[in-house]
């Protein structure tokens, strides 16, 4: 058994008959966290575990916690910022998740934030030693964000404060996994994770969640009791990171929309993104993730664009016809948050009188994300 320290009192007591596994699955935004979360929950009920998703962000009304709730996994979301300086939220939607007797729960924090291994698992592994038993925290890497930021074979995007954070993700993790490996050749696959493993001296798995790909492999890897939180971050400079995390615009919306007769999702999705894309490149601008859904009841569509000169893809890609449905915007852009509000309802009118379709109800948020500081943070156990 692990050493205990005393728990501070805000942190509540919590008893288990069963210690309950916590899978945090990191990496940059856009990285392929979802997808993978989706895949991996997907493999685990298939080998007859009880699974459930902690999604979190800097805001309420995420396209991830519908996507999750869509797939009927238990889910709970931490809003309002990351689960290194909401440790308490993310404890209570743990808490919330237990009458589903989950024995694995994947909890995917937000992909601008590092200091996970000594914010979030250290504090869980310290004042929780025999409530949850941690696996190995797996961070996720875009190969071409990888490849521009941390192996310098293309110039990066971003300012160089958001690569640092990017980096500084990896180094923490217990095991890389390279995504959508499917875009890529296998040689150049290997290759690239060849140079991650050679940098970060720990297991890089190659993975195509998209295609499930690579995912049973990765669940033997966590479920194998290897160790967990051993690079934690020592000397991680918040300001550089609080600088990183706040050249990101962010932006969460949702809007009502209506047509007389019923609207084609995916193309109402499509002229959204394309539209946001047209003007933030304009603006000089790179996107981190731009995500746009359609919960339209039982049809869902989707579309993503993880960076500004990327083409968007579609969930599905094909017509889709609703009558009325709710938009759920995400967007996190290296632009101006008042810039991204006019450009986002700027494109919302665009597409939505292209297709004749009622836009109302809307709620906007858009911010640049606050200074980290969690409150629990420790960096040694014994
Ligand atoms: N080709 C391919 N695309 C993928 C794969 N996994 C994820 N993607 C795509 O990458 C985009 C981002 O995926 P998400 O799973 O939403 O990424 P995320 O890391 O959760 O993003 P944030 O929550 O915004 O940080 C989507 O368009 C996905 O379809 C994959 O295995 N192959
Ligand atoms: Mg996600």
């Amino acid at each position: 058994m692990r050493p205990t320290t005393e728990r501070p009192e805000a942190l509540r007591a919590i008893e288990l008959v069963q210690p309950v596994s916590i899978a945090l699955v990191g990496g940059f935004l856009g990285a392929g966290k979802t997808t993978a979360i989706g895949a991996l929950a997907t493999e685990l009920i298939g080998r007859g575990k009880r699974v459930a998703v902690v999604t979190n962000d800097q805001a309420a009304g995420l396209v991830d916690t519908s996507l999750g709730l869509r797939q009927k996994l238990p889910m709970a979301e931490v809003a309002g910022g990351c689960f290194c300086c909401k440790f308490e939220d993310m404890l209570n939607a743990i808490l919330k998740l237990l009458p589903t007797k989950p024995e694995v729960i994947l909890c995917e924090p937000v992909g601008s934030c590092t200091d996970m291994a000594a914010t979030v698992l250290n504090p869980l592994k310290v004042y929780y030693p025999d409530t949850f038993n941690l696996v190995p925290f797996s961070v996720l890497a875009d190969p071409v964000r990888a490849r521009e930021t941390v192996l310098g074979e293309a110039e990066p995007r971003f300012d160089p404060q958001v690569g640092y954070i990017f980096r500084k993700q990896l180094e923490e993790s217990d095991v890389i996994a390279l995504t959508k490996c499917d875009t890529l050749a296998d040689d150049e696959a290997t290759c690239v994770a060849a140079l991650l493993k050679e940098r970060y001296e720990r297991p890089v798995l190659l993975i195509a969640a998209i295609e499930g790909r690579g995912i049973s492999d990765w669940a033997d890897y966590l479920l194998s009791q290897q160790p967990v939180g051993g690079h934690v971050l020592s000397d991680v400079d918040y300001g550089t990171y609080a600088t990183g995390e706040a050249a990101l615009g962010w932006l969460n919306a949702t809007v009502r929309l209506t047509h007389k007769s019923g609207f084609d999702a995916r193309e109402f999705v499509g002229a959204l993104i394309q539209s946001m894309q047209s003007s933030i490149d304009s603006a000089g601008a790179e996107i981190a993730h731009l995500k746009a859904a359609i919960d339209g009841g039982v049809p869902f569509v989707r579309g993503h664009l993880t960076s500004t000169s990327g083409a968007p893809t579609y969930h599905p890609d094909n017509t889709v016809e609703v009558v009325e449905g709710q938009l759920i915007l995400n967007a996190r852009v290296a632009i101006d948050p008042d810039r991204l509000e006019k450009i986002a309802l700027s494109a919302i009118k665009q597409s939505s009188a292209e297709l004749d379709i009622t836009a109302e109800n809307v709620t906007i948020r858009c911010f640049r994300p606050g200074y980290p500081r969690p409150p629990y943070r420790i960096l040694g156990v014994q």
